[in-house]
């Protein structure tokens, strides 16, 4: 049952950090993923075609990772905030993280790594949850699976509706990335001037114009600002 708060819109735009500490790793910290890996190797078209096998490897490590991961306070918070406002998740991450913290609204711009698709048809994909993808394990296309994630130089999901969420939300939370990759990074433009913005993170390069930063560990500051807004 929505309080009377409800038709208030939420739009969260979350990144790795809000599952750094549900043990899953980030991309740009100190220990984070493009330290041990190069992303062009591992998450791009033509690292691909150069080593299918390697790019497998990569993915089914932290497939299995990300599968038994559990949802943190944040992941918990977000999903609190349904039952008060109308929301909407728009995450670049590929864990499920967010739907078992009780997000039903979840657009994964990046894909997910719970699902394997045909390389050469992206809309035939197949739920495989934690299982890896086998080099010569084919779709019903005869083509072999590949993560069903938007690796760089791809294009991103559905980028259009969430620019039309952002624009309309009354408060947007963005927790945990960095902003540092495109288009996804350019939604927090379409952020109305009135809305509340806020932005989690433990440290930030640039703060988006209009944003209040909230410097400090998404579990801590998320709970507490979710509280703050279903008083
Ligand atoms: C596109 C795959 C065009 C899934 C990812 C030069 C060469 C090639 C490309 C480009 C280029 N220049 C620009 C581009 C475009 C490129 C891009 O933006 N590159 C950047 C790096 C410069 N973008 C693309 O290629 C995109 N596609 O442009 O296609 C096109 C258009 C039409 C038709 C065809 C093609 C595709 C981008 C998607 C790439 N895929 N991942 C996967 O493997 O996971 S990107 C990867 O980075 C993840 O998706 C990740 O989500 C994303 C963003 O990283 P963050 O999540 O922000 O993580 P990061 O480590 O950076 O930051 C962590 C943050 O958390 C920090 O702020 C930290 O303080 C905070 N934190 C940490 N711990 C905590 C915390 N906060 C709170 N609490 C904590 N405990």
């Amino acid at each position: 049952m929505k309080s009377e708060m409800s038709g208030a819109k939420i739009v969260v735009l979350s990144g790795s950090g809000i599952s750094a500490e549900s043990g899953l790793p980030t991309f740009r910290d100190a220990n984070g993923l493009w330290r041990n890996y190069r992303w062009e190797e591992v998450a791009s078209p033509e690292g691909w075609k150069k080593n299918p096998g390697l790019v497998l490897e990569f993915y089914n490590e932290r497939r299995e990772k990300a599968w038994n991961a559990t949802p943190n306070a944040a992941h918990i918070a977000i999903g609190k905030l349904e039952k008060y406002y109308d929301v909407v998740v728009i995450t670049q991450n590929v864990d499920e993280l967010h739907e078992r913290g009780g997000s039903t609204n979840v657009i994964h711009v990046h894909g997910n790594l719970a699902f394997a698709r045909s390389t050469i048809n992206p809309s035939l994909r197949y739920r495989i949850e934690g299982n890896p993808i086998i080099l010569g394990q084919t779709g019903e296309d005869g083509s072999q699976l590949r993560p069903d994630v938007v690796w760089f130089g791809e294009e991103v999901m559905d980028l259009e509706e969430c620019r039309f969420h952002v624009a309309g939300a009354n408060k947007v939370l963005v927790v945990g990335t960095s902003l540092a990759v495109y288009p996804v990074a350019s939604l927090v433009h379409f952020a109305n001037p009135e809305a509340e913005k806020v932005l989690v993170a433990l440290q930030m390069d640039t703060i988006p114009f209009g944003f209040t930063f909230f410097q400090g560990p998404a579990s801590v500051i998320v709970p507490t600002l979710v509280e703050r807004w279903i008083k």
